[in-house]
């Protein structure tokens, strides 16, 4: 009978001495800082059975995403890296031959000092994926090491959005949808790219909160919660953004007193605005007149309002800066920018996150920086990315590598790089193929990583320590759930561990990763060992309440100390490339013709993917088996095209083959194709040198195709 109940409990992996299963706190990383939610691990004789949402987690409260559900057999996928690699074949080939980790030390440390005595540090890039939690010490790396060449995914995502706060501010700002009135959701996707968002928003709306939502697909957020739903043409919500500005300013909907205080520019910009044809932008958009007209009826009556930008689909686009700079130009004009319920000065505090107080990371990650950063890469061409941002435009990295100028690239040291994420990253493969030496850590055995000389094993975050701040002032230091799976070591061990062997002139960075933390964060008041002890998050010490106007009143971190609608900044760094100081729209580059009928949005967010790393998971893989490409009904007729046909999407620059996915979602003209497919990689399709000026930004969401069916 006892027997009979202990396997009843093992079977449902009830956690007991009993049953010997254990239940530890640990969190989920396979998407972006901003969420990485708390997750209950059930672990027994080192191995995890199942993984939990933890309640009341300030992040997640008990929930987990499709992704998040699969974590167990994410970090338990048979291509895991085992041990460190030795190239053994050709690049891209894939035969490798296993070392040890001292090998592997002595193989990058000789490689690269040979590189730094022959061709100086700058000929050597340091660049960080999307797992953003190492890049502090990355970036230290790689300054310790002396050279200027450090850069991240961030190239390709989120940063020009918080150029373009920071150019209108002087900060990167955030919501306080909490107390709003209005929320307007410009191209975010959330429920299929950060489900806890569009919960809040659900929330949002049944608490009678009007929501208008900017997409030009019928979104689940647009049909769930949309007072009104504008679904404009992608890549013309700058235009849109002006255009409603007009209207709010003809109708004396700003709010006056705010700007005469608080604004720089205003004249400029409203001359500008005010300019706009109603009916051309219509026409150019296709949003109707009178829905332009009531949005811009709630944007400038409805207090206050808080707007949220996508991280990505406004940004990829050739004129994205422009864009959500005319977007949230919005929030000053209205008065509603630093109040509570309208956007908000965000303080980045760690990691890529901003908690609401303030830690050292800036000053850990600077105090080393080489002599000679005016010439990282990109910087040249990039010029408001170079005054802005701390990091090379990995953009311009592929480029340089391949043609060498203004001088050569010849290593490569990575943690979690995918060359497939740029576009034409056929380009970027040939630019691997060219490399003196290339190391990167990863945790599977992935398309880059073949091109790799040196192999590392990394481990998940269930492996390792790692300490998470969140939003609303909060932070957790995580311990492993499992020891580091085979003999995979954590990206900041490998750190620490390649400082010592490289003999960097830099002790802290040396002593490890705790000893960094307890620098980044003396001034918060935290007690680390607290930090691990308590099962939850808890809140930050030095953790202060909102005071509204407190930013604005001390002077912004703009030239002129005033909310910038007219950039002083863009005027004096950009004047030389053309950059104009009002947040003034131009076209996209690439409109569709007769030969590539389609705008292709490459890489909008499906539930069950991110990026390269889900597509092997069978669990999240089985709820989209094949690489898809998401389609308007009426156009899959008129093409003869039937749901799970097999189609070919062509372009100037690639071709790739996937089944058709005929769907209501879509408008008519337009394709969705998701990235990260090693058999069907959209941005094959993809102009390498179709970019913002400004940011640097790749147009992902700005090419044009034509559909074949086979
Ligand atoms: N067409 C198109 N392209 C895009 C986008 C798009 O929308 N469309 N989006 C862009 C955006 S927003 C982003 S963020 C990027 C994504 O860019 P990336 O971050 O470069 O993309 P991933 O494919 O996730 O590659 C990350 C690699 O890191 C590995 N990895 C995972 N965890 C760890 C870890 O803890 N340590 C180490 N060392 N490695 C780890 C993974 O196995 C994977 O090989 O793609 C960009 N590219
Ligand atoms: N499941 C899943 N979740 C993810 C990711 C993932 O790959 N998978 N990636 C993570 C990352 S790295 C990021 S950066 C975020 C991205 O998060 P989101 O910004 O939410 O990403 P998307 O869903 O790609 O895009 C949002 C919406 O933009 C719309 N859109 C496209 N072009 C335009 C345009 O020109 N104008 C307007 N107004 N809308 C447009 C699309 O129709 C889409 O509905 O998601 C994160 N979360
Ligand atoms: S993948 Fe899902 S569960 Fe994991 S952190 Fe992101 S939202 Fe949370
Ligand atoms: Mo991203």
């Amino acid at each position: 009978m006892e027997e009979k109940e202990l396997e009843r409990r093992l079977a449902h992996k009830i956690p007991g001495a009993d049953t010997g299963i254990e239940v530890k706190h640990s969190f989920c990383s396979i998407c972006s800082p901003s969420c990485h939610c708390g997750i209950d691990a059930y672990v027994k004789d080192g191995k995890l059975l199942k993984v939990e949402g933890t309640q009341g987690h300030p992040m997640n409260d008990g929930l987990l995403c499709t992704k998040g559900a699969a974590n167990r057999a994410y970090i338990y996928r048979p291509d895991r890296l085992r041990t460190p690699l030795k190239r053994a074949g050709a690049r891209g080939e894939g035969r490798f031959e296993p070392i040890s980790w001292e090998e592997a030390y002595d193989l990058i440390a000789e490689n690269l000092l040979r590189l730094r005595a022959e061709s100086g540090a700058d000929s050597v890039a340091f660049f960080g994926g999307y797992q953003k939690w190492f890049r502090w010490q990355l970036a230290r790396f790689a300054y310790d090491f002396g050279s200027v060449n450090y850069g991240t995914e961030s190239s390709a995502c989120m940063t020009a959005n918080k150029m373009a706060w920071t150019t209108l501010t002087g900060m990167n700002a955030k919501m306080d949808m909490k107390n709003a009135k209005l929320y307007v959701a410009w191209g975010g996707g959330n429920h299929h790219s950060h489900h806890l968002a569009a919960k809040k928003a659900e929330n949002f709306h049944r608490n009678g909160g009007k929501v208008i939502v900017v997409d030009p697909r019928n979104t689940p957020l647009a049909a769930r919660t949309a007072d009104l739903h504008i679904a404009v043409r992608p890549g013309t919500d700058g235009l849109l953004a002006n255009a409603v500005a007009g209207i709010i300013l003809r109708n004396g909907w700003q709010d006056q007193a705010y700007i005469d205080k608080y604004v720089h520019g205003f004249d400029d910009y409203a001359a500008y605005v005010t300019s706009l044809d109603l009916q051309e932008v219509s026409r150019i958009t296709t949003v109707p007149v009178e829905k332009i007209e009531e949005m811009a009826r709630l944007m400038g009556t409805v207090k206050p309002m808080s707007i949220e930008a996508s991280p990505i689909s406004l940004i990829h686009q050739t004129n994205g800066y422009q864009t959500v700079r005319a977007m949230f130009s919005l929030s000053v004009i209205t008065g509603n920018y630093d109040t509570v319920g309208g956007n908000q000065p965000n303080i980045e505090t760690f990691a890529h996150l901003g908690a609401g107080y303030a830690t050292r990371e800036e000053e850990f990650i600077e105090a080393n920086t080489p002599a000679g950063f005016e010439n990282r890469v990109g910087a040249k061409r990039f010029p408001l990315w170079a005054d802005m941002v701390h990091e090379m435009q990995s953009l311009d990295l592929a480029r340089q590598i391949h043609e060498g100028t203004p001088y050569p690239i010849r290593g490569l040291f990575a943690l979690g790089f995918n060359y497939r994420i740029f576009p034409d990253s056929e380009y970027f493969r040939a630019a691997l193929e060219k490399l003196d030496f290339f190391v990167t850590a990863d945790l599977f055995m992935t398309d880059t990583v073949k091109y790799a000389d040196v192999v590392l094993p990394t481990c998940s975050s269930l492996e390792r320590e790692e300490l998470k701040v969140y939003p609303g002032g909060f932070a957790k230091y995580y311990l492993p759930a499992i020891a580091p799976l085979y003999e995979s070591r954590s990206d900041a061990r490998i750190l620490q561990e390649l400082a010592e062997r490289l003999d960097l002139d830099d002790a802290l960075l040396r002593s490890g990763y705790r000893k960094c933390l307890e620098y980044v964060f003396e001034p918060t008041g935290y007690d680390l060992d607290a930090l691990i002890a308590s099962p939850l998050p808890l809140k930050a010490p030095c953790m202060r309440p909102y005071k509204p106007h407190a930013y604005i009143d001390g002077g912004c971190k703009t030239p002129t100390g005033k909310l910038e609608l007219f950039s002083e900044r863009v005027k004096t760094v950009g004047a030389a490339a053309g950059l104009d100081p009002l947040p003034r729209w131009y076209a996209p580059s690439y409109q569709p013709t007769e030969e590539y009928p389609f705008q292709l949005l490459a890489g909008v967010r499906i539930p069950n993917a991110i990026h390269s790393h889900l597509h092997k998971v069978p669990w999240t893989r089985s709820l989209r088996p094949e690489p898809m490409a998401d389609m308007n009904p009426a156009d899959a007729r008129a093409l003869g095209i039937a749901a799970g046909d097999t189609i070919r999407l062509v372009s100037a620059f690639g071709a790739i083959t996937v089944k058709a996915n005929p769907t209501a979602l879509m408008n008519q003209g337009q394709i969705c194709m998701y990235h990260g497919y090693s058999e069907a990689d959209v941005n094959t399709l993809l102009d390498r040198n179709n970019v913002d000026p400004y940011s640097g930004f790749a147009g992902y969401k700005n090419g044009i195709c034509a559909v074949e069916k086979l």
